[in-house]
């Protein structure tokens, strides 16, 4: 009944008087944003209460996401598209006065997340409601989302990102919902009546209070839901006494309650910021599965079926306390027998690994494991001495156990605790989960064989084609016809214009129409004008130093020197844009920005060159800027050291919305040179093998290359040599982590092959038609990077899920 025009704009009306008591005409900015979502929010809850009924009485088996980071980013323009009434709220907006663009740019993003494995949670959450599957998220409501990154004076500066300020218009906060969680204190097991009951005592406890958040389902009336907690303080009788030393642990208490879900990544470099992650992590899986088993009590069903009925995927491993959490709710609250119970749980638990990266693959020390956790510990300690008797029967090998055990050097090593209490360990793309099976995991993979699996990682096609690019997918809807919205490997089809001359005019019109918006962007913020006739070039993602960003800027360097001597080197203009945070700790990547920043400043401010070269670092990368960035490139850097990148999805952003993607074969890269072939992507670089057999045999030296490549060398020595004014020995850190670091992800192994494909690019480029070709092939060939492909698979091949019609 919402669906009209008349209706909108008189909720819209009414609304305006029940919240602000003004008329429209008086409304701020923010007023009609927030108006105008509370109108869209009753829409949608109407769907949602129907899903939420229909999951009751037809009792399908669920899916339950459980992710430490969703990075959602806008809501609002999504729901429109999803729920299918952007067109008709526009016109209602317009006749009302009111511009919808305006409106959708005052929403503040939600940036519950670092980067990738925060992204895919969110795509894959839409994905699930869009293909009507029953299945929703459990993850944290962070009062502060990852920090807003400012660059001043060529620095990364971190300010905190207090997105709630305004109010998060979609949530709902469910306060009759909430479940305690407790921490600390004692557990010993007791005997009770000749059976052995646990205690646990003398913890503190922690309201878990549930904000939930609607996700709506494309064009199909179903509306999941994402399911965020946040920590509380349970008002306790015993802190009623108001002396001063109980005052005083009050005070304690609420501090430290509050601090749970205050902020995003607490730094995890002293002891307390690590402590605190812990404790998030069992904050979360403990209230939200507590909440699945209240609520599929409550549906009747019986408790022996549960891994019949509830799917527990963990988003990598800093869910994975839902293993020993649920054996525990199981045991000690439902009165299981350990076998029972563990029957269910690894039935129930299925695991993502999305890193390879020794650094990510948690460990906790078990001193502060098991002061945190008594509970927990002892359930942990026990799953492993079963585990570890089995193998030790199987093998009788000390160094198989190392690789084994979970508990080992004092630590718990969390991926073995997923690996074992899980019935499907998978990777993020074909190469990653060979990966595991034959170096990371082999131990594992030896040992259950049939566990691991690949699922090759998607992006929502809704949200990074439709709502970020309306005119392409305008244009594909008219030459294809609209099937490909629900079933986007359709895309394929458009492979029928990809010689087609007006067709790529089209395309060639809408990239340049993108490249403008850009530039604008650009311009108004830093002042800087680009060229839309320059390629645009453009890395973003987090700055890390196996995604190797440093290899991007120090080929500008060179790419600068050879034009200082030749001005005529760069055949086409280019601007090579970068965006993306470090992580606050994490000197290298910091530094990594300053070095670009800095040259950003030298280029773009020198005449000889800045006319074909220029060096941007756009600040604070987030979801909205990328939707800015994806439709307005040319070129995807996707230049990781192969074997590191698990998968990457901004490569697949990018593909989707027609760049070339200039790359290793690393992670989903090689599926991308696999679909569109060698003539429609750039591949250069040492392959993953190569990498892994130069780490086994240690012959690898950064010292040769500087040594014997001239162009190295230079840009190398420019780092330390006075080229950067007044930066003092700003560089040197990078100098020696390339060199006496032996430039462990082969920057300069790569250097040359890497400068060889960047020039490349440009020859490519300036063949107009043949490059319009490269993009139409790459569009068309995205589908299946479509994270409903993905979904697909999961719900196949590892959720047993289907999907529930809602009328
Ligand atoms: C990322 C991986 O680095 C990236 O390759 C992958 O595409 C993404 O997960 C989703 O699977 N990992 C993380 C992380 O973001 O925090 O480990």
């Amino acid at each position: 009944m919402f669906r009209n025009k008349q209706t909108i704009k008189t909720r819209f009306i009414h609304k305006a008087h029940a919240m602000w008591g003004k008329p429209v005409e008086e409304l701020t900015k923010n007023e009609v944003y927030q108006t105008f979502a509370g109108v869209v929010r009753e829409v949608i809850s109407e769907n949602w209460i129907k899903t939420n009924k229909a999951y009751l009485d037809r009792q399908e088996k669920q899916v339950y996401y459980f992710s430490i980071e969703f990075l959602l980013g806008k809501l609002l323009d999504c729901n429109l598209i999803n729920a299918d009434i952007k067109k008709v709220c526009a016109e209602a907006m317009q006749e009302l006065g009111l511009d919808l663009e305006g409106i959708l740019h005052e929403e503040p993003d939600a940036g519950l997340g670092n980067g990738g494995l925060g992204r895919l949670a969110a795509c894959f959450i839409d994905s699930i409601a869009s293909l009507g599957l029953p299945g929703h998220g459990c993850g944290i409501r962070y009062k502060n989302g990852l920090f807003t990154q400012k660059i001043v004076e060529n620095n990364q500066v971190e300010l905190p990102d207090g997105w709630l300020q305004n109010g998060f218009v979609w949530e709902f906060r469910k306060a009759d919902k909430a479940v305690e969680v407790r921490f600390k204190g004692n557990a010993y097991m007791k005997d009770v009546d000749g059976k052995l009951e646990c205690v646990h005592e003398n913890y503190y406890k922690v309201s878990a209070v549930p904000y939930d958040v609607p996700i709506v389902g494309y064009k199909n009336n179903t509306v999941n839901t994402l399911r965020l907690w946040n920590a509380e303080v349970v008002l306790n009788s015993d802190f009623e006494e108001i002396s001063y030393d109980a005052y005083k642990e009050k005070l304690r208490y609420k501090h430290m309650v509050q601090r749970i879900t205050k902020i995003l990544y607490p730094d995890d470099s002293s002891y307390e910021g690590k402590e605190l992650r812990l404790v998030q992590e069992y904050f979360f899986v403990s209230a939200g599965i507590q909440s699945i088993v209240r609520h599929y009590k409550r549906s009747g069903a019986d408790l022996n079926d549960f891994h019949k009925k509830i799917v527990i995927h963990i988003n990598d491993t800093h869910p994975a306390l839902a293993i020993p959490e649920l054996m525990r709710i199981l045991m000690d609250e439902e009165g299981m027998t350990w076998e029972k119970a563990w029957y269910i749980t690894r039935r129930t638990v299925a695991y993502t690994n999305h890193t390879i990266l020794p650094e990510a693959l948690e460990k906790w020390s078990i001193d502060m494991f098991k002061s945190l956790l008594p509970r927990i510990y002892m359930i942990v300690e026990e799953i492993n001495r079963r585990f570890t008797k089995e193998a030790w029967e199987r093998y009788h090998s000390d160094d198989k156990m190392r690789e084994l055990s979970i508990l080992w050097d004092a630590q718990v090593h969390m991926a073995r605790l997923a690996v074992v209490g899980s019935f499907s360990v998978n990777g993020v793309a074909q190469i990653h989960s060979d990966i595991l099976k034959s170096h990371t995991m082999r131990d594992f993979h030896d040992y259950y064989p049939g566990k691991f699996n690949n699922k090759t990682n998607g992006i929502t096609h809704r949200r990074w084609l439709i709502k970020a690019n309306p005119k392409l997918a305008e244009l594909i809807n008219q030459s294809i016809g609209p099937e490909w919205e629900k079933d986007p490997g359709r895309l394929i089809n458009l492979l029928r214009f990809k010689d087609d001359k007006g067709f790529k005019a089209e395309i060639d019109k809408i990239k340049r129409g993108r490249k403008e918006v850009l530039a604008k962007y650009i311009k108004n913020r830093y002042k800087v004008a680009v060229d839309t006739s320059s390629i645009f070039d453009v890395q973003i993602k987090r700055i890390h130093s196996y995604k190797r960003q440093i290899m991007n800027i120090l080929n500008v360097m060179a790419v600068y020197n050879r034009m200082l001597e030749d001005p005529n080197t760069l055949t086409i203009p280019r601007t090579v844009i970068f965006a993306g945070k470090a992580a606050p700790s994490y000197h290298i990547a910091k530094l990594t920005i300053k070095l670009i920043s800095k040259l950003s400043d030298m280029i773009n401010n020198d005449k000889r060159v800045n006319d074909k070269l220029k060096v941007l670092f756009l600040e604070n990368y987030s979801v909205s800027l990328g939707e800015l960035l994806f439709p307005a490139t040319d070129i995807s850097e996707q230049i990781s050291t192969a074997s590191k990148e698990a998968s990457g999805t901004g490569n697949m952003k990018f593909m989707m919305n027609g760049a070339i993607t200039l790359g290793t074969l690393d992670g989903a890269n090689v599926e991308i040179r696999n679909a569109v072939g060698d003539d429609h992507c750039i591949i250069f670089g040492l392959k993953a093998e190569e990498v892994l057999a130069y780490y086994e045999n240690g012959q690898y030296s950064a010292w040769d290359i500087y040594n014997s490549n001239i162009q190295v060398k230079t840009v190398l020595e420019q780092l330390i040599n006075g080229f950067f004014p007044n930066s003092g020995e700003s560089f040197r850190a990078l100098y020696d982590f390339l060199l006496y670091n032996n430039d462990e992800f082969f920057v300069l192994k790569d250097f040359d092959a890497y400068s060889k494909a960047r020039r490349y690019s440009g020859e490519k480029y300036r063949d107009r038609e043949a490059w319009l070709t490269s993009s139409i092939v790459n569009i068309a060939h995205s589908g299946i990077f479509s994270s409903d492909r993905t979904i697909k698979e999961y719900a196949e091949e590892i959720w047993d899920i289907k999907p529930v019609k809602i009328k």
